[in-house]
């Protein structure tokens, strides 16, 4: 007995970080990548809450160094000078109207924490706020942090450590990036300060930027520090933060994932690689009949998952060849397969475009972030992509919330890349990645009557500007997907969005 609930008691704990607290009924969160303060405050009222979005990842909140000034790469934000919120998202107050009206309309904020590192050495030694540094002498007066702060004796992560020696990649600095030493009392508590800060400030959890680079027994002590989510923004007495850590594991490393999960959820970089793959025709998808565990996945609940996060579209990081809105059509299938299986907890990306990977977002003579403009086709402009605004990207996230956690069912396949499936009596979806039109009439379990497909159209009114399906008594109906369409994808659900 006694045994039984010391084991009740670590899966408690286990499962603790793992629930993002989305409002009811939500599913999905996206990632706002460079997105300023306010932006975000107004994306939420007027798209992501009335949507169904369930949270925002937002950019690294804290004082970054500004290495140069007519040039802003966007990884500048992943070199802390200081905790202080103020970045060119915006500063503090900024930060705290925009959680309070996000969480207002039902949407969630993550922020990027940014905890295993501070900056490298450059020639500039000016950060966001005004804040200085010394390089040399590892001080950050701002925090403060000094020389007895970062691990020590100086190291530098080589490619090799990473199949070797997982204590020279948690010891080591990361692309000479000034390592901090998590192992002490000092520094845990400056971290565990910040991250309150942003708790009391109403966030609902953290990505932990560079898992991998941290000793998860260190890791411990400090998400158990934190304290539960603020219930004057609507959560739950309680509740702990959703924590997803980084850990780039494909597999053959001295770290592995599995160090992680036993703490928090993790982000699994193989469900992106593999989709990618399989939409881009290097693997066929009828494979995706068991996707999930048995495919080498994560365990659900531990597994944030995504496509393309904001190092992997543009070739930093690791794993390569990912698919992002630069090859739209396989992009779209491979998101639409995202959200209708019930696999992992998914993340869109929403980007900034661009041809050069350095590149920072769009800005103006002074350095200041330019704001997406909003089309009047609902799209974005002023140079920002708003994937998340894309109607089959943005339709499938009803679709994900409305079918809930139902099961795949009724999975039938051509024997090559034609593949359709049911989610309980709720929803139907049908791929197309071959070279031949699909025409077929298939299962789809939904109750009989008509529908719009959420695709290539949507409902308005009685009418479909898409495709208009129409389901029979025996729950079967007739299926068109062209090879030539401009989507691979048809998806019908019993939601108001699609049901006629
Ligand atoms: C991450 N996850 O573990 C972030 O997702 C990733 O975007 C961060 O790297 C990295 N860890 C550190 O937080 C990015 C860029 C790097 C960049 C780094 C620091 O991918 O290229 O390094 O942010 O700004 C840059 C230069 C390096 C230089 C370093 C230190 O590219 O050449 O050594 O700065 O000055
Ligand atoms: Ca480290």
């Amino acid at each position: 007995m006694f045994r039984l609930i010391l084991c009740l008691a670590a899966l408690t704990v286990a499962l603790a970080y793992k629930n993002p607290h989305y409002a009811s009924g939500r599913t999905t969160m996206v990632h706002l990548f460079e997105w300023k303060w306010d932006d975000i405050a107004a994306e939420c009222e007027r798209f992501l809450g009335p949507r169904g979005f369930g949270g925002v990842q937002v950019s690294p909140v804290n004082e970054n160094l500004v290495l140069w000034s007519h040039q802003r790469p966007w990884w500048e934000r992943y070199q802390p000078i200081s905790y202080r919120l103020v970045t060119r998202s915006g500063n503090e107050q900024q930060f705290t109207n925009m959680v309070r009206r996000c969480n207002n309309v039902g949407v969630r904020i993550y922020v990027d924490a940014i905890i295993n590192h501070m900056t490298g050495t450059w020639s500039t030694n000016t950060g966001t706020g005004g804040s200085t540094a010394n390089f040399g002498q590892w001080h950050y007066p701002a925090v403060p942090y000094g020389r007895n702060d970062f691990n020590f004796p100086h190291c530098v992560i080589t490619g090799n450590d990473y199949r070797c020696c997982a204590d020279r990649v948690r010891n080591c600095e990361l692309s000479n990036l000034k390592d901090l030493n998590q192992g002490t009392e000092y520094v845990r508590t400056q971290i565990v300060n910040f991250m309150n800060h942003l708790i009391r400030l109403g966030v609902a959890g953290f990505r932990i930027d560079a898992a991998k680079h941290m000793w998860p027994a260190d890791l411990r002590v400090i998400y158990d520090r934190l304290h539960n989510l603020n219930t004057a923004h609507g959560f739950p007495a309680g509740a702990r933060p959703y924590i997803y850590q980084e850990v780039i594991d494909l597999g053959n490393e001295a770290v592995s994932r599995n160090e992680y999960t036993p703490l928090a959820a993790v982000t699994e970089f193989r469900f992106g690689m593999e989709l990618s793959r399989a939409f881009k025709g290097g693997n066929q998808l009828r494979w995706l009949f068991n996707w999930g565990t048995a495919w080498g996945l994560l365990a659900s609940g531990d597994a944030l998952t995504f496509i393309d996060n904001h190092d992997n579209q543009r070739g930093h990081g690791a794993g390569g060849d990912i698919l992002t809105y630069k090859q739209p059509k396989q992009y779209r299938g491979a998101i639409a397969f995202m959200l209708a299986h019930p696999y992992g907890r998914p993340q869109l990306m929403s980007s900034f475009a661009f041809t050069n990977t350095e590149a920072g977002p769009p800005m103006d003579n002074s350095g200041n972030i330019i704001s997406p403009s909003i089309n009047s086709d609902t799209s974005c402009g002023n140079g920002w992509v708003c994937e998340h605004r894309w109607r089959q990207i943005f339709s499938m996230v009803a679709f994900r919330n409305r079918v809930g956690n139902t099961a795949v069912t009724n999975w039938w396949d051509n024997g090559s890349n034609q593949i359709a499936f049911c989610r309980g009596n709720q929803g139907f979806v049908a791929f197309n990645n071959d070279y031949w039109n699909l025409s077929q009439t298939l299962q789809t379990c939904l109750p009989a009557g008509n529908y719009c497909d959420i695709i290539s159209g949507w409902k308005s009114g009685n009418n479909c500007t898409g495709k208009r399906i129409t389901v029979g008594s025996d729950g079967r109906a007739s299926i068109t997907l062209g090879a030539g369409e401009y989507d691979m994808v048809l998806a019908i659900h019993t939601g108001t969005e699609s049901r006629l």
